[in-house]
């Protein structure tokens, strides 16, 4: 038996449900209604999105609030003497406090506006790294990264002639919480940097464990959370997390837009990561009098009308609270995984005992990239490649893996529809 089958045990006798309905108290009828794009067909087939780790689907109160903004009071914000410019700014800061309580910060200055996970970790790696680490230090990743969270530290590295030390993972894909620990203990780690949710493998991380173990021994975390915020609670006080970094397109807002948070007196003694407008407080020829957080780091008009739609994208999930969110999504996952483990020559990779919203895979004979075109086909959105975790790919030795993703609005039927979709796949490759 795998290690798969001890994450998700199977369900024997789960009779088929209506179609919208599923276990649980989610209305999945409504919460599906409020997403235009999913009332499409593809190919002539009803559209069964499972791209969810790429990209979110938006809902209408999104939508609504992007177009709102432009048709009712945009105008650039932080600067105006009008009314416009007022009611911009008004509602930007709002996002930032709404941001603040769905981290639960303690402070909304430790919120700062980038354009996606990849940019907030490459603030901290270029104002944090830069103006901490020296040659001979050492930066501390996993193996399991996305490439956001590997190139940045490399770069880096290349700049101050630090080392990259990746902590390696087991054949399930769980982090090896003593190789972990003996990485640590060199006494030159200046910075941990670990992914909350693998976006390759679906393993959740025990980020509260890693975060105390470096803390013990003075070592500051960051934590990409690009995979994580839209599936888990996640309390940045609670994690005593130093940086955690996410994008808006991933938890149903726009594209465009990212989040770093940052401990207060770490944000405050770092250096500005871009120079610019809304920056500043004094510019003369001479020198320049930096802003305080967060705009220190906010140089250049922000993506105004975004940043607003993120804001709507965490009230609409609020709606239904995270924890619903987590527990439909897990269902679903236990379910898709239990479904995918009868078909032959299927092989899971990442069978971690904490797993969420996704799960890769291969089908011996047929490429991830043929499987996935077949699929869509079919009606069913997944996605085939290396999912920018191309050291992951490696560790296993594959060029690629089939990914299916789940979001709120995701249902047991399209979990069979994938099913059935990939039966057809191996009809074809025969
Ligand atoms: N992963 C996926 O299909 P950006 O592109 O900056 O919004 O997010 C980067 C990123 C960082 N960390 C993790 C764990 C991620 O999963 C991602 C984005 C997408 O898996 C696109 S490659």
């Amino acid at each position: 038996m795998s290690a798969l089958h001890s994450v998700t045990a199977p369900h024997p006798a789960l009779p088929p449900l209506r179609e919208g309905l599923e276990r649980g108290d989610l209305d999945l009828a409504r919460i599906r209604a409020d997403f235009p794009i999913l009332r499409q067909r593809v190919h002539g087939k009803p559209l069964v999105y499972l791209d969810n780790a790429a990209s979110v689907q938006k809902p209408q109160a999104v939508i609504d609030a992007i177009s709102d903004c432009y048709s009712d009071y945009y105008a650039n914000i932080h600067r105006g003497v009008h009314l416009l410019s007022e009611r911009s700014t008004v509602a930007y800061e709002g996002a930032r406090e709404k941001v603040r309580a769905f981290l639960n910060a303690a402070h909304v200055q430790e919120i700062i506006f980038t354009r996606n996970t990849t940019e907030s970790i490459n603030l901290v790696a270029s104002s944090f790294g830069g103006s901490t680490v020296k040659a001979g230090d050492e930066i501390l990743i996993t193996a399991m990264e996305h490439h956001s969270n590997i190139v940045p530290w490399q770069m880096l590295c290349e700049r101050t002639g630090a080392l990259l030390k990746v902590a390696p993972f087991t054949d399930a894909g769980e982090l090896i919480l003593e190789e972990y620990e003996r990485l640590l203990d060199s006494g030159r780690v200046r910075l941990v940097a670990f992914v909350h949710l693998s976006n390759a493998l679906g393993t959740l991380n025990p980020a509260k464990t890693l975060i105390d173990l470096a803390h013990a021994r003075g070592i500051p975390v960051l934590v990409d959370g690009a995979q994580s915020v839209p599936h888990l609670a996640v309390d940045v006080q609670a994690l005593d997390c130093d940086f955690y970094a996410f994008s808006s397109h991933k938890i149903y807002g726009p594209s465009g837009v990212g989040v770093l948070y940052g401990k207060k007196a770490l944000l405050e003694a770092m250096p500005p990561y871009q120079g610019g407008g809304d920056m500043i407080r004094l510019v003369t020829f001479e020198k320049t009098e930096y802003a305080d957080l967060p705009n220190k780091f906010e140089a250049g008009t922000p993506n105004i009308a975004g940043v607003i739609g993120l804001g709507a994208a965490l009230d609409w999930l609020n709606t239904i609270g995270l924890d619903a969110v987590a527990a439909h999504e897990h269902a679903l996952l236990e379910y898709a995984t239990a479904q995918l483990s009868g078909i032959p020559g299927l092989n899971i990779m990442g069978t971690a005992r904490d797993k969420a919203a996704l799960v890769a895979f291969t089908l011996r004979g047929i490429h991830p990239h043929d499987i996935g075109t077949i699929l869509d086909r079919e009606g069913v959105a997944i996605r085939a490649g290396h999912h920018c975790a191309q050291p992951v790919m490696q560790r296993y030795g594959v060029p690629a893996t089939a990914r299916a993703s789940f979001a709120v609005y995701n249902t047991r039927d399209e979990v069979d529809a994938l099913i059935k979709a990939l039966c057809k796949v191996k009809e074809l490759f025969a």
